[in-house]
């Protein structure tokens, strides 16, 4: 029998990843009563679901993607490797939820299944799958930009009568691909990472490309003793450099323009970064990369050269090759991507010139025939950043559901807060550095604007926060202004809604991160500009 009682609480938090386990930390800290729910049965987010083969940090790692407010914490982890991999990550986590003592608020197999704001009392009412009820003041919807699986809408799919997996929700136990005969669907960071892997024990990998894509040796390594020793002495100087940074690292971005320099020049200059490996290569070389076509296909040109210089055979180099502004999709880091087509049990299958038909029981049916197989692998990605809200669906003022709201285009404030959806709270949210930002320190920074924010309503005895009519239609609009001075809104990408059909095409995120979090800032100095306050009722 589901247990049906009714718990009255402070806030509640939906999501145990980075995002839910800090904001559920912080708020404790205000002595509020506060539970976390989380579908999965282990903490850790999308660090839980991702444990496909080859699961790395996709973004400068070590010891810059982790918490960052504890220096006790930062100086009891050690880091292994420059790129850690998803065990690590999950592994840290762990250490965080035991160390902050944060299990005995979070309850795991518990799905929210309904959340609904009831104005009267001002509070949210809550289903969870559990079959218990709650009711709370304040929502912080920590579900993550990464964590809505997006299951091809492909024929027959159902029918696969082998063994099938999504990347974004990889079984806990060990999957095997010995003497298998495994498809592949998906080339973005996730089939990526897992190709080479998969490719080293199946005994035949087809992989099913849609869009070739720009991926950049990842040169994982360990870290040693001397580096991570600097790393935790110099660490109040490191994290104040990330606070400043347009990507939350340590890292200054360059200004220079890739047109300045001569091509011999940039060639050199790429190459030293295609060796030392890591994203350095868009991000640490010119200023204007992402904003300037002619500079940006420089570089393009020098990854394409990479591409078939990598691949013995020029047909299979040559589908390889993308054709978009690299960087404008999530640049991929790679082991051994492009040199896997070197192996004799692999087989690129080019969908833009051979469709998928259909999936039969036995395996893929393209245009030009069927591949057999035992094993279909799912890498086709998410409804990013704003999918899993819509999922949730929580229904706001007068019931209006979030995925009513923004069935046209989706809109927030601060890509923190929903006009119509009082006392709940984003974290990377739509509008928000969210994926473009180290992500860890932008949810310790959201999760502590949210802190600040609910300890002054409670301090002023206030009942509910929303966002005021217009404020809304201003910050996108703000928003989009910096993506327009970008190259980013014209590929289709997952950033861009563009992988999900149906999807509105907008584009999601706040590229100035410091100036984005100086907005925050000074909303909060003034008293929460821009947001409606009600008394308690
Ligand atoms: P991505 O980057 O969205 O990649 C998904 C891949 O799946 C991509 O190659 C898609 O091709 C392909 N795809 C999606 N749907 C289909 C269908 N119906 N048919 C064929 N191919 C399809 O997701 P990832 O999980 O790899 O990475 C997401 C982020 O997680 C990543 O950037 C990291 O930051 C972590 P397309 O390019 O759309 O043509």
């Amino acid at each position: 029998m589901p247990d049906t009682e009714h718990h009255s609480l402070d806030a509640v938090v939906i999501g145990a990843g980075f995002g839910g386990m800090y904001a559920l930390h912080l708020l404790r800290g205000l002595g509020l009563k506060v539970r976390a729910y989380d579908d999965a049965d282990s903490v850790g987010g999308t660090w839980a679901w991702n444990r496909y083969p080859g699961a790395r940090v996709d973004f400068p790692g070590g010891p810059y993607y982790c918490y960052t407010f504890s220096r006790e914490l930062v100086r009891d982890w050690d880091w292994p490797e420059s790129q850690p991999d998803q065990p690590s990550v999950l592994a840290y986590l762990n250490h965080v939820a035991d160390r902050f003592d944060l299990r005995r608020d979070i309850e795991l197999r518990a799905r929210v299944t309904a959340a609904r704001y009831d104005e009267a009392a001002q509070r949210w009412q809550l289903d969870i799958a559990t079959g218990e009820r709650v009711s709370a003041r304040f929502l912080i919807c920590a579900t993550g930009a990464l964590s809505a699986a997006n299951r091809p809408n492909i024929p027959g799919l159902d029918r696969f009568a082998g063994e099938c997996y999504h990347t974004g929700l990889w079984p806990q136990r060990p999957v095997d691909f010995a003497g298998k005969r495994v498809g592949i669907i998906g080339t973005g960071s996730s089939g990526v990472q897992a190709i080479p892997v998969i490719a080293r024990t199946a005994a035949h990998l087809s992989v099913f490309q849609r869009t070739p894509q720009y991926a950049i040796p990842a040169r994982n390594r360990p870290l040693d003793a001397a580096f991570r020793r600097d790393t935790r002495e110099q660490w109040p100087l490191l994290r104040a450099m990330m606070l400043e940074t347009l990507a939350g690292t340590p890292f200054p971005s360059p200004t220079r323009s890739a047109l300045e320099d001569s091509p011999q020049q940039r060639e050199a200059l790429y190459e030293e970064h295609w060796q030392r490996g890591g994203l350095g290569i868009a991000f640490g070389t010119y200023g204007d990369l992402m904003s300037n076509a002619e500079s940006n296909a420089t570089l393009c040109e020098f990854v394409r050269e990479k591409i078939r210089r990598a691949v013995h055979d020029p047909d299979i180099a040559r589908r390889l090759l993308p054709d978009y502004p690299i960087g404008t999709k999530r640049l991929i880091l790679d082991e051994g991507y492009y040199e896997t087509y070197n192996r004799s049990n692999v087989t690129l299958v080019d969908l833009r010139e051979n469709p998928i038909i259909e999936i039969t029981p036995q395996g893929v049916r393209t245009e030009r025939g069927e591949h057999a197989l035992d094993m279909l692998v799912l890498a086709t990605g998410f409804d990013a950043i704003t999918g899993a809200l819509t999922r949730l669906n929580p229904r706001g003022r007068g019931g209006l559901p979030l995925a009513e709201a923004w069935a046209g285009r989706f809109s927030t404030y601060l890509g923190l807060a929903v006009r119509g959806f009082p006392n709940l709270f984003m974290i990377h949210g739509p509008e928000s550095p969210s994926v473009l930002y180290n992500m860890p320190l932008g949810a310790e920074r959201q999760a502590e604007w949210i802190r600040d924010c609910i300890a002054d309503l409670q301090e002023r005895s206030l009942g509910g926060i929303e966002a005021a009519p217009g404020v809304d239609l201003e910050w996108g609009r703000t928003v989009a202004d910096i993506a327009d001075q970008t190259l980013f809104p014209r590929t289709d990408s997952w950033y861009t809604g563009a992988n999900i059909p149906g999807k509105h095409r907008q584009f999601p995120v706040h590229l100035d991160a410091p100036q984005y979090f100086a907005t925050l800032q000074q909303v909060a100095a003034a008293g929460y500009a821009g947001f409606s306050l009600e008394p308690a009722r």
